[in-house]
């Protein structure tokens, strides 16, 4: 299976994210995509190569070009206060604000954009999410020259961000837009299957009154866990997309056999949606180190999510979300494709 990264992902690396009334260091960091990368080439998993550079309208297909607009010129307008640190929103469009106007302040534009206080911008910010994208995009790119599998070591990731929307430590969608280039480039019909710990808000979100794009979660219950505001069960698609949108919440303290059950229901439900392709948002913050989640999942169940994906039989790309046990997640990852790989 090859592996696309860019060592460009390290242009992103913010101080600080708000968490129970302080600023904490980032959960997100570089040193997570380095631990994957060792284990991926320790697993013997296949070639790492660079990812191709795609333009602006490749992700312009998943996202709205004002928020491009601001991903791109935030860091320039914040330096323009004179401010040094990294950006953070501190003031959101929630109930009873108008959210039709985009301020021209940088400071009303971070709240109008973000739904969380966790999506720092710095200098380096755009450069390094635009090549995140280019990872997930090149991967899709291989799979529609008719390769079986590739693994985009995104970082940051991507399944919290919308059309319009930055949260939860992702800014561009990269899952989406490997889902929307394969839909471009000859696949009548894409399942993303989402096994981050949190909800792919974004993903559903940008993917909701399509029939062409199935969308599968399994995560922590919303009621009870971020995002909070997305992820029921109840949320089945609308329009085109109705029955195209399959959310497992799941308990905190969920183990491995609970998960397998899960993950056999959408992979069935996927199999019944008989994709071209498949996209896997890959987050392994299931794991029962993982600092900020609650569930139970160890190694050989991340071997098992693996082959399971496999049954399906499909062309397969899978793109790195969350996972926060640093020390773990190359690990963890690397069970998941080698799982895949040989399952
Ligand atoms: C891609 C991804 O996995 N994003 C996750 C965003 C989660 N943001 C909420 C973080 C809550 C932090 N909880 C810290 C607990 C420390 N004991
Ligand atoms: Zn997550």
């Amino acid at each position: 299976m090859l592996t696309i990264y860019s060592d460009d992902h390290r242009l992103h690396h913010g101080a600080a994210e708000l968490y129970r009334g302080k600023l904490v260091r980032c959960f997100e960091m570089p040193a997570r995509a380095d631990q994957v990368l060792d284990r991926v080439r320790a697993s013997g998993l296949g070639p790492v190569i660079a990812p191709d550079r795609f333009d602006r309208a490749a992700l312009a297909r998943v996202h709205a070009d004002d928020y491009l607009t601001f991903l791109e010129t935030a860091w320039d307008e914040w330096a323009a206060l004179g401010e040094t640190g990294d950006a953070l929103p501190y003031v959101w469009p929630a109930n009873d604000l108008r959210r039709d106007v985009p301020p021209a302040h940088i400071d009303g534009k971070l709240g109008f954009y973000a739904i969380d206080a966790a999506v720092p911008i710095t200098a380096g910010t755009w450069a390094a999410v635009r090549s995140a994208a280019d990872c997930a995009l090149t991967g899709a790119r291989h799979l529609a020259g008719g390769a079986a599998s590739a693994f985009a070591l995104c970082r940051p990731p991507g399944h919290h961000a919308g059309a319009r929307a930055m949260g939860g430590f992702c800014y561009l969608n990269n899952a989406a837009i490997a889902a929307q280039s394969l839909r471009d480039h000859g696949a009548a019909r894409v399942a993303v299957l989402d096994v981050d710990y949190h909800h792919g808000n974004g993903t559903q979100s940008i993917f909701y009154d399509r029939g062409d794009v199935f969308f599968a979660s399994l995560h922590g219950d919303p009621s009870v866990e971020y995002p909070f505001f997305l992820g029921y069960a109840d949320e089945c698609g609308i329009g085109a997309g109705l029955g195209a949108n399959l959310n497992l919440p799941l308990p905190w303290g969920t183990d491995g056999a609970q998960y397998r059950a899960a993950l056999d229901h959408a992979i069935g439900a996927i199999g019944a949606f008989a994709p071209d392709s498949v996209v896997v948002s890959l987050g392994v913050d299931t794991f029962a180190e993982d600092p900020i989640s609650h569930f139970k999942l160890f190694g050989p169940d991340f071997a098992a999510i693996g082959q399971r994906i496999a049954t399906l039989g499909r062309p397969t790309l899978f793109v790195l979300e969350g996972g926060y046990a640093v020390a773990d997640i190359g690990v963890n990852v690397a069970h998941v494709l080698t799982g895949f790989a040989g399952g």
